[in-house]
């Protein structure tokens, strides 16, 4: 039995995880980057491990880093949180043969459900519905285009190693065909490393259902009934529900018994998503998210079920103690998730330092973030800074309480989604429970809505000076350890000039060493680290500001990078595929 439980992620969901822990009476260590030395879920913890040296999200990939550090604290087991290392089976086999337990599914569940045509397969088997379509990957157009023919346009092209909309095509006649799949097979290739695809009938206007399950590791399996994930843009969820406006009480328990029977016939353990679009009151599986979501709380509050407790419970190898029978839900909940993004200007990451910072609290009101006042974002990680989740009795209620909750929110020096929450739980299309995935597509007028909730601009020169009270962190061979420091401060070690980033500004890496060192240059420069998954830039090319020239995908966001400002372009110094550096030039002007 363990005692202690190594968190590998960061943000909200390691402090979500903490929590649980601490409830459970397990300690909790936690593991940081150099760039999160600062961040909250680093002094939630009972001990702290750096494991840099790399300031990036490559720390928390680092999976012989992060076994040796498990042993160092003498964890008994190891919660991956969401993203990361959650679905990798790799990491899975490390940590058991660290003798150490995985709070997760076996690697055989994870892998028998990750392609998408084996998970199709699967739930064939299962005889859970699917959308209409193939169960193997197709090589040749000439199939497709049969297979369309037999289903009838529109069909979707994809990718069978794919996730997040990539290598996503969507045909809707014949002609169009050929290209559609040529450019499928380009982007899986670059994004999966398997140009494999395969095809389905392509619904018009679906709803994102999903079913939460819990399985123990002696076959039993319940599910928690849905959320409702609809309000999506780029397919990153943006606000989610449970229940779903669009179940009766029949259709969610023959959803969930599908769910469970497929959860089952895999060999899940632990907390499981099964993903369904649902239209005209037909469901369809999707694929399967082998850990704990990050919309996991409104299940959490419809069904009074702690997940992330559960979740160690089952690691601890204690028996399902819910009965199917039991589990009803009770009112409704509705998560927004908080992100560091301009809705204005296409929901773009937003960089700076957190000034003011005060959350919504009062009845039916949870509040899991991952950051505070005078916390400067880090540039390496998603979007997320926290979720704000309400609970009430009703639907209608659930969302007044949201909109009073989210007038409470004040998040000073970044930009966030909060304004845009306004404005879209107010719009009739969600408020009479009729969103579908198509919704934010389809009502550009939301943005204008929101500008009345846009914050004023800063005021210049608000930043604070030092504090009187000194605390200083020090690491000791790497262990993370507080210190308070009395008595008279030394003259002032601060460059003159020193100060938090005002927000929008772009500074150089953390630790301004990049940034001395490395020549200036005219060029279009990535704020970020990632994978760039499109190049619209030329040399020669005539580039007007604000003109969106790379797309960088960080963490399973898309970045769009725009030219700071008019000119030409000299040369392109990446090509699509490729990664770049934060604080890397993508491209450089001409000389004037
Ligand atoms: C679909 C679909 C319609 N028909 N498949 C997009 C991401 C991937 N996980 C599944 N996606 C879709 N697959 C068929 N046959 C529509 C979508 C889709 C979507 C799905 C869930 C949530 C948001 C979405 C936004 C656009 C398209």
């Amino acid at each position: 039995m363990f005692d202690t439980v190594l968190i590998a992620n960061r943000g909200e969901i390691a402090l979500r995880v903490m929590r649980a822990c601490r409830e459970l009476g397990l300690r909790c260590v936690a593991v940081y980057s150099e760039a999160d030395r600062d961040a909250p879920h680093v002094a939630y913890a009972d001990a702290a491990y750096l494991l840099g040296p790399a300031p990036s999200a490559e720390s928390y990939l680092n999976i012989p880093r992060i076994i040796e550090v498990a042993h160092q604290a003498r964890a008994g087991a190891v919660h991956p949180g969401y993203g990361f290392l959650a679905e990798n089976p790799d990491f899975v086999r490390a940590v058991t043969e660290a003798g150490m337990v995985f709070v997760g599914p076996p690697p055989e569940a994870m892998e028998r459900m990750g392609g998408k045509t084996a998970a199709r397969r699967e739930a064939t088997a299962a005889r859970v519905p699917l959308v209409p379509g193939t169960l193997e990957a197709i090589e040749e157009v000439a199939e497709v285009r049969r297979i369309a023919e037999e289903f009838g346009y529109p069909i979707a092209i994809k990718a069978v190693g794919g996730g997040g909309g990539r290598g996503l095509r969507v045909v809707r006649s014949p002609d169009e065909l050929a290209d559609a799949f040529a450019s499928a097979r380009r982007e899986a290739e670059v994004a999966f490393k398997n140009g494999a695809l395969y095809v389905e009938k392509y619904l018009d206007n679906p709803r994102h259902i999903e079913i939460q399950v819990l399985a123990d590791m002696y076959g039993n399996v319940v599910h928690l009934g849905e959320r409702d994930c609809s309000v999506q843009r780029r397919h990153q969820k943006l606000i989610e529900e449970s229940p779903s406006p669009a179940l009766t009480p029949e259709i969610r328990a023959e959803m969930g018994a599908a769910a469970v029977r497929l959860a089952q016939s895999v060999g899940y353990v632990s907390a499981g998503t099964l993903e369904f679009l649902f239209q005209d009151g037909k469901y369809y599986f999707l694929e399967m998210n082998t850990r704990i979501q990050v919309e996991h709380t409104v299940t959490e509050m419809v069904y009074g079920v702690d997940l992330v407790k559960a979740q160690l419970r089952i690691a601890q190898g204690e028996r399902l103690w819910l009965r199917q029978e039991d589990l009803t839900p009770r009112g409704h909940a509705i998560e927004c998730r908080i992100n560091a993004e301009d809705p204005l200007h296409n929901f773009r990451p937003a960089l700076g330092t957190i000034t003011t910072y005060q959350e919504p609290s009062g009845l039916g009101v949870r509040v899991d973030s991952g950051v505070r006042a005078d916390y400067t974002i880090p540039q390496f990680y998603d979007s997320l800074l926290s979720k704000l989740i309400v609970w009430a009795e009703t639907r209608p209620e659930a969302i007044a309480r949201a909109q009073r909750a989210l007038a409470e929110y004040t998040i000073g020096g970044v930009i966030t989604t909060i304004p845009f929450y306004r404005a879209a739980l107010s719009h009739p299309i969600f408020s009479s429970g009729k969103a579908t995935v198509n919704f934010i597509g389809q009502h550009p007028e939301l943005v204008e809505q929101l500008r009345p909730f846009m914050p004023p601009p800063p005021e210049p020169g608000a930043a604070p000076g030092p504090e009187e009270a000194r605390e200083f962190t020090v690491e000791v061979n790497n262990r993370r350890f507080g210190v308070k420091v009395f008595g008279a401060a030394p003259a002032p070690a601060l460059a003159a000039g020193a100060r938090p980033a005002a927000p929008g500004e772009r500074r150089p890496a953390a630790g301004g060493k990049k940034g001395a060192l490395a020549p200036r240059v005219d060029g279009v420069i990535s704020p970020i680290q990632g994978r760039v998954v499109a190049v619209r830039a030329e040399p020669g090319q005539q580039v007007e500001a604000g003109q969106v020239l790379f797309i960088v995908e960080a963490m399973k966001m898309e970045n769009e990078i725009a030219a700071t400002h008019a000119g030409v372009i000299a040369e392109v110094r990446v090509q699509v595929g490729g990664t770049i550096e934060a604080g890397g030039v993508l491209a450089t002007y001409a000389g004037k």
